[in-house]
């Protein structure tokens, strides 16, 4: 609705948080940076490792047995994000990995089967709502280990059944989600760049409108779906471009032109490449809070909000250099937001 859409210009400053399975690596494989020293963080199953074993994507897709975040504290969270000047987040509920921070009825890759057990994302939605944050669930469709999932276009009967199995399962999970977390403002899609959910513009059409139906206001991201063209459908009222994304350099949005007048939030990490948890930091270019409150302002003139990323550790304690940055961004913003 054009209320939610008018909140959601508002917001200004806002909290990514990347947290899955990729958080226990933290980047690193026995002891050495995945691929030798650049980042690779919440992308480790697909790229690998410098001495990554030879079945490492076996290893990783069993990570969930040891997920067990002692420090985890959801409100914790909530609150330094609130003291940063946070004014909505988004939050991972699934990533390329496949493995769901839920307890999804439609998988059993998912956060139950840890010994951990508990619904983090319930956790983290009710924390942050508490704070007054508003939540987006960040959903990646693009599964790596999933073998109903495909990139290419199906083309064979085979292909096609599968496949379809595949978007009932992505239906399911979008409906589950939004009826578990009935305070979710808003879907931040990740992974559509395949070829086999490019084609697959009927189904987003339909499910796109039957989200809508069913969760009145919901905030969808343009990632989400294309038109019969290829081209990604965006329409601003109820889309944001929820995909600008700039972690790579630590350039701002060079197409301001194309922004403007168009309702979106670019999203940033702090160290470059990494978005999940990344144990070492150390020659990595890494954003002071001066260059990020640069950006903020840059972001907010151009009616568009920042959202700075954090990737907590694999026993759900932010890094130190983003304890660090938050408060001094909390300062800023207690003077001039
Ligand atoms: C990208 C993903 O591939 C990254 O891992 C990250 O989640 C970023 C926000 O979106 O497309």
């Amino acid at each position: 609705t054009d209320e939610n859409m008018e909140r959601f210009r508002n917001y200004g400053l806002g909290q990514f948080i990347h947290w899955g399975l990729y958080a226990i690596p933290g980047n690193e494989w026995e002891g050495v940076s995945a691929r030798g020293g650049a980042a690779a963080s919440e992308w480790i199953r697909s790229w690998g490792g410098a001495t990554a074993p030879k079945d490492w994507k076996n290893t990783y897709d069993n990570l969930y047995k040891q997920f067990n975040p002692k420090d985890f504290d959801a409100k914790k969270w909530a609150k330094q994000a609130k003291d940063m000047g946070a004014r909505y987040m988004i939050f991972t509920t699934k990533h390329h990995d496949g493995f769901a921070m839920w307890p999804t009825k439609y998988s059993d890759y998912n956060i139950s089967k840890t010994p951990y057990k508990k619904d983090v994302t319930k956790e983290i939605v009710d924390a942050y709502t508490a704070e007054g944050i508003d939540v987006y669930l960040y959903f990646s469709v693009l599964e790596w280990n999933n073998p109903n999932y495909m990139g290419a276009e199906p083309k064979t009967p085979e292909e096609k059944e599968k496949f379809q199995k595949f978007l009932d399962y992505t239906r399911n999970q979008l409906l589950e989600l939004l009826t578990n977390y009935p305070q979710t403002k808003g879907l931040w899609f990740d992974g559509t760049w395949d070829k086999s959910w490019i084609m697959a513009y009927e189904f987003t059409y339909n499910l796109e409108k039957e989200l809508r139906t069913k969760f009145p206001g919901i905030i969808i991201g343009s990632r989400f779906r294309n038109d019969e063209f290829g081209k990604r459908h965006f329409d601003s009222n109820g889309d944001i471009l929820g995909d600008y994304e700039q972690g790579w350099e630590r350039k701002l949005p060079a197409e301001f032109e194309w922004l403007d007048g168009n309702t979106w939030d670019c999203v940033m990490t702090v160290p470059p490449n990494g978005w999940g948890y990344m144990k070492d930091w150390s020659g990595l270019y890494t954003k002071t809070s001066d260059d990020l409150i640069d950006m903020l302002m840059h972001c907010v003139s151009m009616n568009g909000n920042l959202v700075l990323n954090f990737g907590p550790d694999g026993n759900g304690k932010m890094h130190p250099g983003e304890d660090i940055l938050a408060k001094e961004i909390g300062e800023w913003m207690k003077v001039n937001s």
